[in-house]
């Protein structure tokens, strides 16, 4: 067993080098606290909602197998599930303060059939998306986004279970996505809910995906917020598949995307690469310990607090 002196001392040594990064660490739901999984505790005897997940650090590729729960996302020795009634919401906390102020916010479900989700593998899932947002006002380049807007409301993130979702059990998979940086960096990670009451309306097949497979490195991680072309256009395309039941309902009224007819900017060209830090990777911030030199011409500049990148 930990003495709570040991958890302490254990996790001082580790946050001074993730905090750039993070992810989901507990739920509101009603009125009632969950813990979430404690990537940097033991597993052993960590009782959660949550699905574990074992790293702060982000997935940067869409096609990683961990795009679904997170690494590894299996359900744990004594995995827990909570019921949740349809209609209900259910708020997300990520640790504070959430580093990354530029990004969509998405939350799906997946129906995991039978009577219960653990055991189940989240990759041979269906998911459908109940909530996103992305760019809220401005521009790509210099706009107000969902993942600032999640920062200002203490961090979290509110999604509501559409009324409509047939019972069952299932998977929500809460996730921001970061731009500040190329290859954008995902951070899911979900949680075994049981729904009650609910409706009958199931997803339809345009509706539904599977992680990896619905996004793609091409188009999702190809935005480059620092290009001349994202400094003007407001034109932002949330990734993944439309939402369930087609209009918005984005518990944050954050659902206000600009219309999404334009192009994408084009992807920038791959940093040079020499003994120094490359074009859009960190290189500063509290807590960083790695290179703070630029490649040439660019220069180190503070994103906040916890993040200088190379621009
Ligand atoms: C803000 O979030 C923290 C968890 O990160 C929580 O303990 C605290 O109660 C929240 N504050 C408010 C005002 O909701
Ligand atoms: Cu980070």
């Amino acid at each position: 067993m930990y003495s709570l002196g040991s958890i302490t001392a254990a996790a001082l040594l580790v946050l001074p080098q993730v905090l750039a990064h993070g992810g989901v660490l507990s739920y509101s739901i009603n009125g009632q606290w969950h813990w979430g999984w404690k990537p940097y505790n033991s597993p052993s005897g960590q009782t959660s909602i949550q699905r574990p997940w074992s790293t702060f650090d982000p997935i940067t590729d869409a096609g990683s197998g961990s795009i679904s729960c997170n690494n590894d996302g299996s359900s744990s020795a004594a995995q827990l599930t909570t019921i949740v009634a349809a209609g209900s919401r259910i708020t997300a906390y990520w640790n504070s303060v959430w580093p990354h102020p530029q990004g969509p916010m998405l939350t799906y479900l997946a129906n995991c059939g039978g009577s219960t989700c653990t055991g189940v593998n989240s990759r041979n899932l269906k998911w459908f998306k109940i909530d996103h947002a992305g760019l809220l006002s401005g521009t790509i380049g210099n706009g107000k986004w969902a993942s600032g807007k999640m920062i200002d409301q203490n961090n979290t993130w509110t999604s509501t279970i559409p009324s409509t979702v047939p019972a069952g059990h299932y998977l929500i998979r809460f996730e921001t996505i970061a731009l500040h940086s190329l290859p954008a960096q995902f951070y899911p990670e979900c949680a075994q809910i049981q729904i009650t009451g609910g409706g009958s309306r199931a997803p339809t097949s345009a509706e539904l995906v599977s992680f990896p497979g619905a996004y793609k490195n091409s188009d999702v991680m190809g935005v480059n917020i620092y290009s001349s072309e994202s400094m003007s256009s407001s034109n932002y395309i949330i990734p993944g598949p439309p939402l369930y039941g087609g209009s918005g309902s984005s518990g944050n009224g954050g659902s206000t995307t600009p219309a999404t007819s334009a192009t994408q900017p084009e992807p920038s060209s791959p940093p040079p690469s020499s003994g120094t830090v490359n074009q859009y990777d960190q290189c500063g911030g509290i807590g960083w310990s790695g290179a703070t030199g630029c490649v040439s011409p660019y220069t180190c500049k503070a994103v906040n607090d916890y993040y200088s990148q190379c621009q």
